[in-house]
């Protein structure tokens, strides 16, 4: 036997900016690739947690720049402060549901998965870094606030000294006590997807000419998409496109919206449209699902997607509960009512689904911001939520503009948009919310032209579950008529601040279902301008993305 790889003590300073947003660490690469920046975040990650020793850790990484260097940092240090096991995906790759997927199925105690989702990646882009509960999901504000307060005071951390673990080789190996397995990164994932949906019955519908376009934006989802959409469904070669994960994602965003996926709507919007697009995104959590001339709004694919899950294999019983983050449109509450199950909303941030998922209470969530996904994980997962389209276009042989405009026409439809103002200075944003909240006790029974202010206030969550309590998460203004305009600033953002505006309008009348949306709010907009003062906090004259 050769002597263990010997233990160093690294002596280092604290950095002041190491408090996770909404999904984790998010920074320039240029951040993380300090000396001691990442270990002082993961020592501080190992010092907020308890009972750890010799059990099992999943590692894994959306793959982009900084991914290889970072793993190895992460797997010594791991060795170092005593985990059994480590469990990392071949190439230091897992997207962010499959991550959760391998956490779940070894049981492991937690994982670390290092991603900046969809935000850009490179030498000048972001990295990121999350830590996942043995439930899979992300650590609750309890334990990112722990870090945090760690990272405030750290004065050292270990990391063994060993050669860099081969990544490429299925199979383990050892750093010093603790085991190291490299796993097919895909394997775990695709098995949960094949006892979830009828595999069968979507690979008939490709059989029978259905035509799909996946984007997997250069990022980490392309050898998912490829071996369950084409290998194992029998999509078309070539239904998967941009599959290679790139450590820059070809220089590309890779978030699936209307701006960075723009050529999939202009595909579906043309006369050669496949029966579906979709697109995930960096690390594989978000969605896009476009039918033939229709674009579905994340908010509508939630309240559908909760509405047919019964004609699914792995939701056949029936769902218990759908949980919404708060800016999400209302859709899915009146899918739950007539379903006659809970609805919860909950603050922008998938950690605060995963109570509600863990206790029963809720089988599907979803977010506005192109998120969904189920109780089979504990992260919003993209692919999952085209397989939940596809097989429901494959139960209900229908078309996706015909599902969307029928449910429009049952429930009603949500106009909704997000508009973002994208890099302001972060003083006139934190200003803009500041007024905002002075003003709430004054605005209820304003009016606006058609518009009353029924009510307004700053979203506060108490989770039913563990009753924390989680204020300021967002300044709603309701309306009499069921119109709501929310303000909130981005938790995942990396330069500056963002301020995100949600607009919402319900309409009844099937007969006025085909407006524009932008044009159907209409009279919200310029309000929403107004009641925040965004030019005068800002400077800002209109905001760099709509989706
Ligand atoms: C993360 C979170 C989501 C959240 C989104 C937007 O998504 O996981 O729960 O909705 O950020 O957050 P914000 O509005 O604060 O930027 P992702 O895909 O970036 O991990």
């Amino acid at each position: 036997m050769n002597a263990p790889p010997p233990i160093q003590t690294v002596a280092t300073t604290p950095f002041a900016d190491q408090r996770p947003g909404t999904s984790g660490l998010r920074k320039k690469t240029t951040v993380f690739q300090q000396p001691h920046y990442l270990a002082n975040f993961v020592q501080s990650i190992f010092a907020s947690l308890e009972g750890y020793a010799g059990k099992t850790l999943v590692l894994g990484g959306d793959g982009r720049y900084f991914n290889r260097e970072a793993i190895q940092i992460v797997l010594k240090m791991a060795a170092a402060n005593g985990f059994g096991e480590i469990v990392v995906g071949r190439g230091g790759i897992l997207s962010t549901p499959a991550a959760s997927a391998v956490i779940r199925a070894e049981k492991a105690f937690g994982g670390i998965v290092l991603s900046a989702s969809h935000n850009p990646g490179g030498p000048d882009g972001d990295f990121g870094i999350k830590y996942n509960i043995s439930n899979g999901g992300p650590a609750p504000e309890k334990i990112t606030e722990a870090i945090f307060d760690h990272s405030r005071t750290i004065e050292s951390y270990k990391i063994v000294e060993a050669p860099d673990v081969d990544l490429d080789t299925l199979g383990e190996t050892r750093l010093g006590a603790t085991k190291v397995r490299v796993i097919d990164p895909v394997a775990i994932y695709l098995d949960l997807m094949e006892s979830l949906f009828d595999f069968d019955a979507i690979a008939a519908m490709f059989r029978a000419g259905f035509t799909l376009k996946f984007d997997a934006m250069s990022a980490v989802t392309g050898p998912y998409a490829k071996a369950i959409f084409e290998e194992r469904l029998g999509a078309a070669p070539g239904s998967v496109i941009n599959a290679e994960p790139l450590e820059d994602f070809g220089g590309h965003h890779p978030d699936p919206n209307l701006v960075h996926a723009k050529h999939l709507l202009d595909l579906a919007l043309s006369p050669h449209s496949p029966d579906l697009c979709a697109a995930s995104d960096g690390d594989g959590d978000r969605n896009l699902v476009i039918g033939r001339g229709i674009f579905v709004t994340p908010s509508d694919s939630l309240a559908i997607i909760a509405a047919n899950a019964h004609l699914v294999k792995g939701y056949s019983g029936g769902i218990a509960g759908v949980a919404r983050s708060m800016p999400t449109s209302r859709a899915a509450d009146r899918v739950a009512q007539k379903l006659g199950i809970g609805i919860y909303e909950t603050p922008t941030g998938w950690k605060f689904f995963g109570n509600l998922l863990d206790a029963g209470r809720v089988t599907i969530c979803g977010e506005e911001s192109a998120g969904a996904g189920s109780n089979h994980v504990r992260e919003k997962d993209g692919l999952w939520a085209v397989l939940m389209w596809l097989n429901i276009l494959a139960v209900r042989k229908q078309s996706v503009a015909e599902i969307v405009r029928g449910h429009w026409a049952e429930y009603g439809r949500n106009y909704y948009s997000r508009h973002d103002y994208e890099e302001v200075a972060s003083e006139g944003a934190n200003a803009l919310i500041a007024d905002l909240r002075k003003k709430l006790p004054s605005l209820p029974g304003q009016t606006f032209g058609a518009l009353k202010i029924e009510a307004a206030d700053d979203f506060a969550y108490h989770d039913p579950i563990d009753q924390s309590i989680s204020k300021q998460q967002g300044v709603r203004i309701l309306f009499a008529d069921g119109s709501r305009i929310v303000y909130r600033l981005s938790g995942t953002g990396t330069s500056g601040a963002t301020l995100r505006v949600y607009i919402e309008l319900f309409e009844p009348d099937p007969a006025k279902h085909d407006l524009e949306t932008q044009g159907a709010l209409g009279a919200l907009i310029p309000l929403a301008e107004s009641l925040a003062d965004i030019r005068g906090h800002t400077g800002r004259t209109e905001p760099s993305v709509i989706t």
